[in-house]
């Protein structure tokens, strides 16, 4: 199947773990995934943060080193190629924390859920983000910010707002053309942005080697894996 875009299309594009999965970074719901050796609750919540900032870093840290080693795969070079044709026409929210999808050139690129490659003050306090590759093998090693406040990975846990819900919400309103390729679709406000689409009119399709939680709201679903699916699934006239 071949996904027909025009020149009046504004493409949407949504990614989860599963586009970084032929990169060789482990998805969260499989049963060998991410999830598997942790509880959400102990490494991805505020509470865990406060309770074990150590288990924390440890987590992150190992994330962040294997993100480090990985490659982008053919998916991540489709999607920028996509862009690179497209313009303003094409927008990007990813909801994985990796910089595989900038190492492939895309540039019209939001992380709602936080990067990987940058920590930020545990606190409130106004200081912007920062870059830091830093793979910590203790919590004494974690720096801290000019309040006092500790160095936290800048991740969006649960019950965390997303970042830059604005900015997604004017461009989903915008798309004719939402794609939304590995994701389970079992994390919200991600996966209530298809059914955001459906209400403007847009066409949805959903790239993946099975159907997500969500996929009664797509108009088209497209079986199989990104990285053999995505470079020959666009047809622009
Ligand atoms: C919020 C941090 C309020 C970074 C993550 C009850 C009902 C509804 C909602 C809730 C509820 N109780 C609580 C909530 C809210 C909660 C939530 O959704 N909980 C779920 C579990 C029910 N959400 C929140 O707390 C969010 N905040 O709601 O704030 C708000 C709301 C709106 C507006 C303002 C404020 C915050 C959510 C963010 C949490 N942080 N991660 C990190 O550690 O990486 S979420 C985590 O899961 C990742 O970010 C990840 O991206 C996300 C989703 O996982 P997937 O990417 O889908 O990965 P998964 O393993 O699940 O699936 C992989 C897929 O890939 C599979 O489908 C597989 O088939 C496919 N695949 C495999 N191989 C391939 C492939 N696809 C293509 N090619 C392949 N080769
Ligand atoms: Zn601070």
């Amino acid at each position: 199947m071949q996904i027909p875009v025009t020149s009046s299309d504004r493409v949407f594009v949504l990614t989860g773990a599963g586009i970084s999965a032929e990169s060789g970074l482990p998805t969260f719901r499989a049963e060998d995934g991410l999830w598997a050796g942790h509880r959400v609750e102990d490494v991805c919540t505020p509470e865990a943060w406060s309770r074990n900032p150590a288990l924390v870093w440890n987590f992150y840290s190992r994330r962040r080193a294997a993100a480090q080693d990985a490659q982008p795969n053919p998916a991540h070079f489709a999607l920028a190629e996509l862009e690179a044709q497209l313009g303003d026409r094409f927008f990007l929210c990813t909801q994985n924390v990796d910089d595989l999808h900038e190492r492939a050139g895309s540039m019209r690129l939001l992380h709602m859920h936080g990067e990987l490659a940058r920590s930020r003050c545990e606190r409130e306090c106004g200081q912007s983000p920062v870059e830091d590759c830093t793979i910590y093998a203790s919590l004494d090693e974690v720096g801290h910010c000019v309040c006092g406040g500790r160095l936290r990975p800048h991740i969006v846990f649960f019950g965390e707002t997303p970042l830059e819900m604005d900015r997604i919400q004017q461009e989903i309103a915008k798309a004719t053309l939402m794609l939304v390729v590995g994701t389970s679709g079992s994390v919200y406000p991600a996966a209530n942005f298809v059914h955001w689409a459906r209400r403007t009119g847009a066409r949805t399709v959903y790239l993946g080697p099975e159907p997500p939680l969500n996929a009664s709201a797509f108009t088209h679903i497209v079986e199989g894996k990104a990285g053999e699916m995505l470079p020959r699934l666009f047809q622009l006239s």
